[in-house]
């Protein structure tokens, strides 16, 4: 029945950047179940930077970046031979467990955890050129300006509004309508953490590291590259990628 698997030869065309999304399964679900803060719930934001540091360790890829529930990950090596389905289903798999390990390392969560429905996330597989890599990051980071907006007038209208109401008020609203609305209520978007509104990314960064020459106990200075968590990311444009990312 060899045959039957029509779809395991499928390949990423070999001349492309990889990107690969993964997407939490039901997430709103979670949300609720798990009482995360809201719009934004740094203990959930830190379980997937971590999640997101675990496959930065296993699949060394040039770049990950992330915001609500969601993951993107430029490849530098693309692996599994290129086959999409064993890259799509290996890394929603490996962040499954990585998150799982994550939330159930916290004592809040590991009896609620352990009742409700495992986690799942999905993948896809976004070939893309050198200017492509730039506009995907950007449309990302706009979503994730889009999400930080629409989540604070949301959130804000609730505390006086039922769930209808505040939806009707949001209807069709522009976003100097929202940031009208929020601040009528006091909320200034341009104080809140960088990390809400332009996500979190991770890379490597080359750091100086001093040593001991073990022949002679001279201390001796040297380069190593670092997994960097940032969570204060700029407005992505081509000099980050061309500093940070080093695009080839
Ligand atoms: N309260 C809270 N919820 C969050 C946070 N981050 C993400 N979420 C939830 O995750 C959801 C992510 O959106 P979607 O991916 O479109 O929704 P989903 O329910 O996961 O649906 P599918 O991805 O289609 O399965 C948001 O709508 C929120 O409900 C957070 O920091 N706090
Ligand atoms: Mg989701």
């Amino acid at each position: 029945m060899k045959e039957c698997e029509i779809f395991s030869s499928l390949k990423v065309p070999c001349t492309s950047n990889i990107v690969i999304r993964l997407d939490g399964r039901n997430f709103s679900q979670l949300s609720r179940k798990l009482e995360f803060e809201k719009p934004y719930d740094i203990e959930f934001v830190e379980i997937l930077s971590e999640a997101s540091y675990n496959l930065f360790k296993e699949f060394n890829p040039r770049f990950i970046y992330t915001f609500s529930d969601e993951i993107s990950m430029l490849l530098k090596d693309v692996p599994f031979g290129g086959r999409v389905e064993k890259i799509d289903s290996v890394m929603a798999s490996f962040l499954s467990g990585a998150f799982t390990r994550e939330i159930m390392g916290k004592d809040k969560y590991y009896e609620i955890f352990k009742e409700i429905t495992p986690i799942s996330f999905d993948s896809r597989v976004i070939p893309l050129s050198n200017k492509g890599v730039i506009t995907y990051f950007q449309e990302r980071q706009m979503e994730a300006w889009r999400n930080c907006l629409n989540g604070y007038s949301y959130w804000t209208l609730r505390k006086k509004h039922s769930k209808t109401e505040a939806m009707k008020i949001l209807h069709k609203k522009k976003s100097k309508q929202l940031h009208d609305i929020l601040f009528y209520e006091g909320i200034n978007l341009a104080m809140k953490p960088a990390w809400q509104k332009r996500g979190i990314g991770l890379y490597k960064k080359k750091i100086q590291v001093e040593g001991l020459n073990p022949l002679s106990q001279e201390k001796v200075k040297s380069e190593r590259e670092k997994i960097t968590i940032d969570w204060k990311l700029p407005r992505f444009d081509k000099r980050f990628f061309l500093e940070k990312i080093l695009l080839e």
